[in-house]
């Protein structure tokens, strides 16, 4: 791989969405973002491929005939973060994609199969609450009318978000034509977690995707003012909203599995009144979805309303395909994961699915920490193109 590709378009990226206290915020539809998908398109341009954004925002970078009976072979990630997130999650597998195409392309590599970079949109759902949202769609297992009206904090809809980045929001939904183009998709990623330091191994593949859900719990009380209001007469629902959060550490401790409550919107929200309203994200995942269910069900009762905003049950990556890429890696560590991505939305839609991830030092990610070393960065990009050339020739 010319290193010049990998760090010419890591560069080129690295100031979009910056956040002034370091990290990115790249919500989906938003100015980043968009700014995101032209450098998409300059790359496949550069490289004479042909791109394309289908009808739920997903882009397509095409060598080859995408239309080939049996698909291509599909890489790629997504380039949206959460909000200050780390600079890794999501662009290394972009980028490391075209860096892939590029080695092979510079060694002469000729494909029997068509071969794409792929860049999928909103998978965080920092913006509207529902990660996965663009293979979601495509796979048919988000409601085109739910996704729609999926709003904001800001109060606005993924349509009119849409409608103001100059997408039609009308055509959302399952696109079989694109979906029967992806014959095999493989994702790089930076791992979010520890274990290929711990195994002292550059790269991984994919075995599973825990089960993992978020959940909108509404705590309601009565508003009043904080100065005046006898303790005896309040009705405040941070009260049992912080009880809650507690039970929630407790609980998962129990059952082991992991919860987090990393999000909580406070109405009316000033300091000076008792709240009349909660509303809390709870994130849950654990290794079996039994214990997962169990924790959200001992927490339900404690708020006024919850509601189950996205559920992705375990996904277990294609063994055989799993276990070709770790051989044609030379062996390497295979892991199962408690972050959610594009591959495992695949794979659950039946498209024979991987994942090759790269060590990250900490194993922070979702924060500006989050990092990967050159070097690994390297070896990674050289494992997608082994993996890619194992798969189209
Ligand atoms: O939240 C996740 O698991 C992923 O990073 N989107
Ligand atoms: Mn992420
Ligand atoms: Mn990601
Ligand atoms: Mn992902």
């Amino acid at each position: 791989m010319t290193e010049a590709t990998f760090d010419g378009m890591w560069r080129a990226i690295s100031e979009v969405g910056r956040d002034p206290g370091g990290g990115y915020t790249r919500d989906a539809w938003s100015p980043p973002d968009l700014e995101l998908r032209e450098w998409f398109r300059q790359e496949a341009a550069r490289r004479g491929l042909d791109a394309h954004e289908d009808r739920n925002g997903n882009m397509w970078a095409w060598w080859g005939d995408p239309d080939t009976p049996g698909g291509g072979v599909v890489t790629g990630s997504h380039l949206d973060s959460v909000r200050q997130g780390g600079a890794y999650d999501g662009p290394l597998g972009v980028v490391s994609a075209f860096a892939a195409l590029d080695d092979l392309r510079a060694r002469g590599v000729r494909p029997r199969r068509p071969v794409a970079v792929a860049c999928f949109t909103d998978e965080e759902g920092a913006r509207f609450g529902v990660p996965c949202i663009g293979s979601r769609l495509l796979t048919g297992a988000l409601d085109p009318g739910r996704a729609r009206a999926l709003t904001g904090d800001d109060g606005g809809t993924l349509a009119e978000a849409m409608r103001a980045a100059g997408r039609d929001p009308g055509g959302l939904g399952r696109d079989e034509t694109t979906l029967r183009r992806v014959g095999v998709f493989v994702e790089l990623h930076v791992e979010q977690g520890r274990a290929l330091v711990h195994e002292e191994a550059p790269v991984g593949v994919g075995r599973a995707i825990w089960p993992h859900g978020r959940w909108r719990l509404e705590f309601r009380g009565r508003a009043d003012h904080a100065g005046t209001t006898r303790l005896a007469d309040r009705d405040d629902p941070m009260l049992p909203f912080a009880e809650t959060v507690l039970a929630a550490r407790e609980a998962a401790r129990r059952h082991g599995v992991v919860a987090t409550v990393g999000k909580v919107r406070v109405r009316p929200g000033s300091a000076n009144a008792i709240p009349g309203r909660v509303t809390a994200w709870l994130d849950a995942r654990g290794p079996e979805e039994g214990p997962v269910r169990a924790l959200v069900a001992e927490l339900a009762p404690r708020a006024a309303e919850v509601a189950c905003e996205s559920w992705t049950p375990l996904v277990e990556f294609d063994p055989a395909l799993r276990d070709r890429l770790a051989a044609a890696l030379g062996g390497v560590p295979v892991l199962p994961t408690g972050a959610g991505h594009d591959a495992g939305v695949l794979a659950s839609a039946g498209v024979p699915s991987a994942m090759v991830y790269v060590r990250n030092p900490t194993g922070i990610s979702h924060s500006p920490e989050e990092h990967a070393e050159p070097d690994d960065c390297r070896a990674g990009v050289a494992a997608l193109a082994r993996v890619v050339e194992e798969l189209c020739t």
